[in-house]
């Protein structure tokens, strides 16, 4: 199952560009955003063209094409992670406000003062921060499985953080700094174990490996669409039907009700309890668009390219004295590869590889604590996605040589 990279690339009309001094775009940010083929860039563009209106509301031709479109891409959605229920798919903005919608709705409803919730040390802002609020605001107890020295989570910790009864646990499934893929069926099965509701935070997972919601029995599963070749404005959260159809509302507004009187309102059933006001449509298509692509290219030839892509870049990036490489071994981990190069600031490597056109962030990637833990400010990170080249990884390590050069 090998990919051919320079016909998926021929199909991202960005991937053909130069940058602003003249050389060929190479695109290692894909853990920021990833590109977007023509597939939902047409899709996208169709539907303003032919078919737009607001769903949900009218009866006329265009409001039913619409309405039918935005719940065919939710179907879509549903498939990529295998939801047996298209209503267990809520749309979302992006993984960021999936989780929060979990701690502005079932926390709030579930969780009380002392009340445990487990987290890592690894996670990105996005599922600390809706956790911090609830921890302020109701007084909810969080603790952390440590990040070891090898990168990976101290799961004899969690066991033992799991014999205090928590009643959450809410990880990420991939690092997006130490790309580290974490052991998520056995890290679900041991929470359940203890009655525990789990939230998989899957932003760097769903766009880059199969990721199978009833096999994980997971209980929420958060994501975005526009790190999988989608748009941005639009993500999923997918939750379990029993849970999601005793949680309150998230946003009062449009759609979400059955009924409204001056005084009171009835709630609408799932998924549209959840989804108030007029919706991102264009976006929802051409997120059905991006899972149609991701399956039609194969996730699991997608992970294989991915895995010898970072390999290679590991072994390439191990080379150059002065890197140090944040992250586990490549056995462990997805595309992407976090480190720090002696004597110069993360923002000097990011601006200087990007005179020859290579694109790589610097900082610390909405993981500060992270970040702290190793005691460093910030890292440089490339990621890879289907697209990216072993040629690409090469032109990586010339251009950190030329930095080096550069600071010498
Ligand atoms: N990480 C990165 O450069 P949003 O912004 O809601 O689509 O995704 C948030 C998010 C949540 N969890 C993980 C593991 C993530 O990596 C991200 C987004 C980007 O690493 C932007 S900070």
């Amino acid at each position: 199952m090998t990919l051919n990279v320079s016909q998926i690339r021929s199909q991202f009309p960005i991937l053909q560009r130069e940058t602003a001094n003249g050389v060929p775009l190479v695109y290692l940010d894909s853990t920021a955003t990833s590109q977007k083929p023509l597939a939902v860039i047409e899709a996208m563009n169709d539907f303003y063209r032919r078919s737009n209106a607001n769903i949900h509301r009218g009866v006329h031709t265009l409001a039913e094409e619409a309405t039918a479109l935005y719940e065919e891409a939710r179907k879509k959605i549903a498939k990529f992670v295998n939801a047996p229920d298209a209503r267990q798919v809520i749309f979302t903005r992006n993984t960021t406000e999936s989780i929060n919608l979990v701690a502005y709705t079932w926390a709030r409803a579930n969780l009380k003062e002392g009340d445990l919730a487990i987290l890592t040390e690894m996670e990105h802002h996005s599922n600390l921060v809706p956790w911090h609020i609830l921890q302020a605001e109701r007084g909810i107890r969080l603790e952390f499985i440590p990040v070891k020295d090898d990168f990976t989570l101290d799961l004899e910790t969690y066991r033992s953080l799991l014999d205090q009864g928590p009643k959450l646990v809410s990880f990420t499934h991939m690092s997006n700094v130490l790309g580290t893929i974490n052991p998520v069926d056995e890290m679900i099965r041991l929470a359940h174990d203890v009655g525990a509701v789990t939230v998989i935070d899957g932003a760097q997972s769903v766009p880059h490996f199969s990721v199978d919601v009833q096999a994980l029995d997971v209980d929420f599963l958060a994501f975005s669409a526009h790190k999988m070749c989608g748009p941005t404005g639009i993500g999923a959260l997918y939750g379990k039907t029993s849970l999601l159809e005793k949680m309150p509302p998230f946003l009062g507004g449009g759609d979400m009700i059955k009924e409204v009187k001056l005084r009171s309102f009835r709630a609408n059933t799932i998924p549209a309890k959840f989804e108030a006001g007029t919706p991102a449509i264009a976006e929802a298509v051409g997120f059905g668009a991006a899972a149609d692509y991701l399956l039609s290219v194969g996730m699991d030839a997608i992970a294989i390219h991915e895995h010898q892509i970072t390999e290679y870049a590991l072994d390439r990036l191990e080379e150059i004295p002065g890197v140090k490489l944040f992250g586990p071994t490549a056995d462990k981990k997805g595309g992407v590869a976090a480190f720090s190069l002696d004597g110069v600031h993360p923002h000097d490597v990011a601006q200087i590889l990007d005179r020859d056109g290579v694109a790589v962030r610097a900082g610390h990637h909405c993981a500060q604590p992270l970040h702290e833990k190793f005691g460093l400010p910030a890292t440089s990170r490339a990621s890879f996605y289907l697209y990216n080249t072993k040629g690409e990884v090469d032109k990586l390590v010339d251009g950190i040589y030329k930095v080096k050069k550069y600071f010498a």
